[in-house]
């Protein structure tokens, strides 16, 4: 039987806000108790994280006293120190609070702006404390309903600004945080600004220091917006961008439902996995998830364990996926040719290409039997990427065909 036991080397993180998340829901209150920070990290250490990460609300709350700062700071390094547990990542919470009613970068009222980054390095300043390396940024607030508010040039602008000031910042400082971009289309904004990791690409691009700044993509957020997840974190990757990831579930055309990782779409999650490990990603596989509403205290750490678990058996069959002679077989049938007749363009290139002739009818016949080769490989079907079978009876099965 395979090994599916999280290690710290897997890199696996949580939020404080996953696995503290109480249940509540804009339709009810909270249905467990929320948990406290340092035992959060204690208990995310015994069952294999890498780390955790935290918005600065999430540690210290909102408006505490510096003599408080300063023992929630304490008591969450003893907690850090006797478990192993990193804090690899940081955020600010420019959500929450009625002051960003309208906005936190992107507010019209430039008081509010300068809050809301004061906000942002405060934040980083605490992430620091703990070690973290990257910075994320998630503009929930940051849209709109009410498009005669504003130039939709504006809000660019002054995120922008926000994002170029603090960037400056912490170079100054120091810090060497890299930033992380996260995009979501919607909620709790009617359109969230940079809806999707594309918009997100070409925006850093426009940044005084694009080099620092990459992407925090959500399976749950390109997923609401009816994307192909796995090819907007490809892009992000072949851009040099995936900074961080954050994995979950979720079904399309819903609210942000950001579900156990793997509890929809088995398929997409299992080419994520795919693409993921055979790309070299090391970056944290960080579970932006929380249990169901249902789940008692003791069930949300069986959550925990799932995400881990089922991105682990994914993991395995996509290495088996590798190791497939059939399977191989078949990709190399597709793309044994790889050979690009294109190419870097040069003079001699273009006039040999214009002079070459192609037999269009023969490459309009090859033939490309999908359906066929999918029936015919012993665990290419979508069904082999349901998790797990411990008596190997379902690959038996598909053997067997
Ligand atoms: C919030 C949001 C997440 C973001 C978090 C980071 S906050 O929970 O739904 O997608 O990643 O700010
Ligand atoms: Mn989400
Ligand atoms: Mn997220």
């Amino acid at each position: 039987m395979s090994d599916y036991t999280p290690r710290p080397e897997h890199k696996f993180t949580f939020g404080l806000w996953t696995v503290g998340n109480p249940g509540r829901d804009p339709f009810g209150e909270p249905t467990r108790e929320a948990v406290n920070p340092a035992d959060s990290v204690r208990k995310l250490g015994a069952l294999g994280a890498y780390g955790v990460n935290f918005h600065d609300d999430d540690l210290v709350p909102f408006g505490a006293s510096s003599q408080e700062r300063e023992r929630i700071i304490k008591e969450f390094h003893s907690a850090l120190d006797e478990s192993g547990v990193k804090v690899p990542m940081a955020t600010t919470n420019l959500f929450t609070q009625p002051i960003f009613k309208d906005g936190g970068f992107t507010s019209s009222d430039p008081k509010v702006r300068a809050f809301a980054v004061q906000k942002a390095m405060r934040g980083m300043e605490l992430g620091k404390e703990f070690g973290a390396e990257t910075y994320v940024f998630w503009g929930g607030r940051e849209g709109s309903e009410v498009d005669a508010s504003k130039n939709p040039l504006d809000p660019l602008k002054w995120f922008r600004e926000a994002l170029d000031f603090l960037n400056a910042w912490q170079m100054e400082q120091g810090f060497g945080y890299r930033f992380a971009l996260e995009p979501k289309p919607n909620e709790p904004r009617g359109d969230i600004y940079l809806a999707t990791t594309g918009n997100m690409l070409a925006f850093i691009e426009t940044l005084a220091h694009p080099e620092n700044v990459g992407l925090n993509p959500e399976f749950a957020h390109d997923t609401m917006a009816g994307l192909n997840f796995v090819h907007q974190v490809a892009q992000a990757m072949d851009a040099g961008k995936l900074f961080h990831i954050d994995l979950n579930g979720q079904k399309p055309g819903r609210f942000d439902q950001d579900l156990r990782f793997g509890q929809e779409d088995q398929k997409t999650n299992f080419f994520l996995v795919k693409l993921l490990e055979d790309n070299g990603y090391d970056n944290p596989r960080h579970f932006d998830a929380h249990a169901l509403r249902t789940s008692n205290a003791g069930d949300v750490w069986e959550f925990a364990k799932g995400c881990m678990r089922t991105y682990l058996i994914l993991k395995e069959k996509a290495q088996r996926f590798n190791e497939d002679a059939e399977i191989q077989g078949i990709i190399q049938e597709l793309n044994g040719d790889t050979q690009s007749l294109v190419g870097a363009y040069s003079k001699e290139g273009a006039d040999k290409l214009m002079a070459q002739k192609f037999d269009v009818a023969a490459l309009t016949n090859r033939p490309l039997p999908y359906e066929s080769w999918i029936n015919s490989s012993s665990s290419c079907c979508w069904a082999c990427v349901r998790p797990v079978n411990h008596r190997g009876t379902e690959a038996r099965r598909h053997r067997e065909r």
